[in-house]
């Protein structure tokens, strides 16, 4: 397998988790390597590590090793709707996108909004899987009103396909929409 995903530990990393649900779904022999995290700050040991992969120095990074770029390192592939892109190519015969193009419209809409929008959700309840925090939840839900919209955008958007597809995913089968919403979940 050519593909080598990097991915900080998907309990902190929404955006590692999208990528890494979608290549589990569609790329089941990927290779994935975990970037060891201390902090995000200039001099750490991750910044560092990301620098010599990845132009941004984030997570994800799709590496493809049966491709190499202008300079001779492999292939990369360094934002999350790239990736996504990138894999539906990969994957030309599986249903990355919606095949029908009503559908396909819809699901990229929604995962371009999720790439720039519902910054109060992202700004208020950063991703950490692990713990219950249900009481901090409740407290944030009460103060803040742009958190309350986000949802519910959100969950406006949900019930609209889900009316219109009936499940079981967002768009009927699973696709790039639903690993993208899946750190939402
Ligand atoms: N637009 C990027 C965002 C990626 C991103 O912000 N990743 C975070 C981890 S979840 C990161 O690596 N941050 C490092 C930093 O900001 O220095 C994408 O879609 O992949």
């Amino acid at each position: 397998m050519t593909l080598e995903l990097i991915v900080r530990n998907y309990n902190y990393s929404s955006w590692s988790m999208r990528a890494g649900v979608l290549l589990r779904a569609f790329v089941p022999d990927f290779r994935e390597r975990m970037v060891h995290f201390v902090g995000f700050d200039a001099t750490s040991q991750f910044k560092a590590e990301m620098r010599e992969i990845s132009p941004t120095a984030t997570v994800p990074a799709l590496c493809d090793h049966a491709r190499t770029d202008s300079t001779g390192r492999p292939l990369v592939v360094w934002d999350t709707l790239a990736i996504v892109e990138y894999i539906a190519e990969y994957c030309a015969h599986s249903p990355v996108w919606p095949r029908d193009a009503i559908a396909r419209a819809q699901a990229r809409s929604l995962c371009a909004e999720m790439h720039s929008e519902f910054g109060h959700l992202r700004a208020r309840c950063p991703m950490n899987i692990g713990p219950d925090l249900g009481q901090q939840g409740a407290i944030l839900w009460r103060d803040h009103q742009g958190l309350r919209h986000d949802v519910a955008r959100i969950d406006a958007a949900w019930c609209d396909l889900w009316d219109r597809y009936k499940g079981p995913f967002l768009c009927g089968d699973f696709g790039a929409i639903d690993a993208y919403f899946s750190p939402v979940v």
